[in-house]
Formats: structure tokens, C-alpha cells, sequence
């Protein structure tokens, strides 16, 4: 990246630099570094592909959810997701690259997804922990992202982040209905967490040393807050909620330091983040050989859409 920015012109560079500082949004049209176009078409299409892959693991209970209630929530849980996809990859779009080459690049491999959305789903409690943990991490994430520097994604943000807090309700109100119930609705409720906890602090990313992009990105305010810093502020606001409904973390080491005002916890299995991540995960083959199939079952559709909307077009031209 370094060398792409000595290719910029250093007074458009600096211009640019002193707008992301006064905290002006950088808009589609306005001149940006092509570093910073590039590093935002990575973040925004992953983050778009991640809401749509995402769909996949809940999708697998709405035939089996317990009840018409839980049912009809779940459904409009996950068309929420399907709209974020959407919000996502428009604002993806206003940098110059189709929805159709972005979702190539997710077949071809050379996209990424979240690494969360690489385990499975067996037990109707891990409806409850994708909606608690999951939309929960993605929520402390996305809020810090409405104020993210380019105008489209961080407009994306704001509504999607007004969803996401449904959701994390949704997922706790299953959690602590099930910590209401049997012995086995218990056991189901503490089998998810602890199943889906270090996934979901994996979200997150590496650790701040780690990450590749951070410094950058930070530098023109692509993001906000760092890594680690938002993964604690998950992990403070969680471990209560969990403590409130009789659920305990899986992580022995995990406590409160009153001189920090933090919770400490034993590190993540950064073997297991990057395995996932290179595509060796629980679930990884399965979620985008489905992926692959939808979209292509789905090509009738999008055609005759596209098809409708040109009769339309025209109908508008002769008139
Ligand atoms: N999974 O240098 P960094 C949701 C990759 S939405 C996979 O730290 P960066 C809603 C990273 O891409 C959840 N890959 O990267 C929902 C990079 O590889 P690259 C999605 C990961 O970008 C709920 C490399 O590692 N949210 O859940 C992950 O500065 C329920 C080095 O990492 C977003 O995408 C990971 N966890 O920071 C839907 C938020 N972590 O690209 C359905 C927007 C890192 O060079 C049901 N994204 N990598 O090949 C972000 O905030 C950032 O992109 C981070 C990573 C924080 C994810």
C-alpha cells in the first residue's frame, strides 16, 4: 500500500487527508487515493457477503422453529440480513465495481466472508446465540462503523444498525426463555454459548499487532476503533447478560479487574481463526457450495427482472 501512495499526487493525498481529519465524508465522486478505493471495496464487499452468507446457518431452522411466533421472527430476522446484503453491496457499487464481479470473487475464493458463519447450527438454541452473540458483536462493530469516512457505507450503517439491535433481542430473549425451561433447555442454552463464544470474539479480526489493514484504515478513519479495543467492549457488555440469565462463559479465566474496569479472558485459538479463514472451518465448503448453487438457481429470476424492468423503461420512453 505503501507504494501505491507514492504514486498519489501528494498535494490531492494531503487535501484528502486534511478532509478525513475535519471529519468531512468522502462522497463516490470526490477524489480519493486508489489505496483507500480499494481497501473499502475489500471491507464493504466482505461485509456484504458476510450479512448474505450469514442468512445460511438460521436458515436451517426456520421449518423447525418451536413455535408460529418464533417462526414468523426468525423469517424477518434473516430477510433483515438479505437487506443488508443489499444496502451493502450498493454502497460497494458507488466504487466502481458491478455486484456481479464482487460476488465472482466471493465464488472464486478470493472474497472472504466472517469466519463465524463457518460453524454449524444443530440445535434450535443457536438461534438464540447467533441472534445474541453474533448480530451482538456485529452491532459493537457497525455502530463504531456509522462513522466510518465514506458517505455510502456509513449511511448503510445507521439503519442497518437500528435492525441489528432487534436482533440481538430476538436472540436473547430465546437464551433466557430456554434458561426459563427444562434441565435439557438449559443444557441446550449453554451448549450454544459455548459453542458460538470464541467464534464470535473471533469476529473481531486479529489481534491490533496483527492486523494488516488497521494502521491504514484508522489513518483515514475506514475504521474507527481498533480490533481489540471493540472485542473488549463486546466481552464487557456480554458477560453480564450471560451471568444475568444463569449462563457462564467457556473460559475459566474469565473475570472482572475493578482496576481496569474490564473483563480479563484467556486468548482466542488464533490457530482455529486462521484455519476458518483459509476455508478449513466446520461448515466453510458447504456454505459456499450453497451460495454458488442459489445463485445460479436464481439466474431466471434476476433475468426476468432485468427483463421487466427494461419493458417498463421503455413503456416510460414512449409515453
Ligand atoms: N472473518 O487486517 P485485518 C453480521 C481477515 S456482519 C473473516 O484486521 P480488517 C450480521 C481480513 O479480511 C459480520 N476474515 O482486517 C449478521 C483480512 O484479510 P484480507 C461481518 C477476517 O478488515 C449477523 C485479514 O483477516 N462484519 O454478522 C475476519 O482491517 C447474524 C487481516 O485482518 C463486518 O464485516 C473474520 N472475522 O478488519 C448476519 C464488519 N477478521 O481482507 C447474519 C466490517 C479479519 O486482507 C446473522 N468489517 N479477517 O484478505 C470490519 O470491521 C473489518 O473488516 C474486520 C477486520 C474488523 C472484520
Amino acid at each position: 500500500m505503501a507504494h501505491e501512495l507514492e504514486n498519489e499526487d501528494p498535494i490531492k493525498l494531503a487535501e484528502f487527508q486534511a478532509k478525513i481529519d475535519a471529519e468531512i465524508k468522502i462522497e463516490p465522486k470526490d477524489w480519493m487515493p486508489e489505496a483507500y478505493r480499494q481497501n473499502l471495496i475489500r471491507q464493504i464487499s466482505q461485509h456484504a457477503h458476510s450479512e448474505v452468507i450469514g442468512m445460511q446457518p438460521e436458515g436451517n431452522w426456520v421449518s423447525r422453529a418451536p413455535s408460529l411466533r418464533s417462526k414468523k421472527i426468525l423469517m424477518a430476522k434473516i430477510q433483515d440480513e438479505a437487506g443488508h446484503g443489499l444496502y451493502l453491496y450498493c454502497a460497494a457499487e458507488t466504487l466502481g465495481v458491478s455486484r456481479d464481479q464482487y460476488i465472482q470473487w466471493l465464488h472464486e475464493g478470493k472474497a472472504k466472508y466472517a469466519s463465524v458463519f463457518n460453524y454449524p447450527s444443530p440445535t434450535w438454541a443457536d438461534m438464540g446465540a447467533i441472534g445474541w452473540l453474533v448480530d451482538g458483536a456485529a452491532i459493537v462493530n457497525q455502530v463504531s462503523l456509522q462513522r466510518t469516512s465514506y458517505g455510502p457505507y456509513a449511511r448503510a450503517m445507521v439503519r442497518i444498525c437500528m435492525e441489528e439491535s432487534f436482533h440481538q433481542r430476538q436472540g436473547y430473549e430465546i437464551m433466557a426463555r430456554l434458561m426459563e425451561g427444562s434441565e435439557a433447555q438449559r443444557k441446550m442454552a449453554q451448549d450454544a454459548l459455548d459453542r458460538w463464544w470464541w467464534p464470535s470474539l473471533m469476529m473481531f479480526g486479529p489481534h491490533d499487532s496483527d492486523s494488516a489493514h488497521s494502521s491504514q484504515s484508522m489513518k483515514w478513519k475506514i475504521k474507527r476503533e481498533s480490533n481489540d479495543d471493540l472485542r473488549q467492549q463486546f466481552i464487557d457488555k456480554t458477560i453480564p447478560q450471560a451471568e444475568l440469565i444463569g449462563l457462564k462463559v467457556p473460559d475459566e479465566n474469565a473475570k472482572w479487574n475493578a482496576e481496569t474496569n474490564h473483563y480479563e479472558t484467556s486468548d482466542i485459538d488464533w490457530d482455529e481463526f486462521w484455519n476458518v479463514i483459509k476455508g478449513n472451518g466446520p461448515c466453510n465448503r458447504h456454505r459456499l457450495a450453497h451460495h454458488i448453487k442459489a445463485h445460479k438457481d436464481g439466474e431466471w429470476v434476476r433475468a426476468a427482472a432485468q427483463a421487466f424492468a427494461m419493458k417498463q423503461n421503455n413503456k416510460l420512453k414512449i409515453a
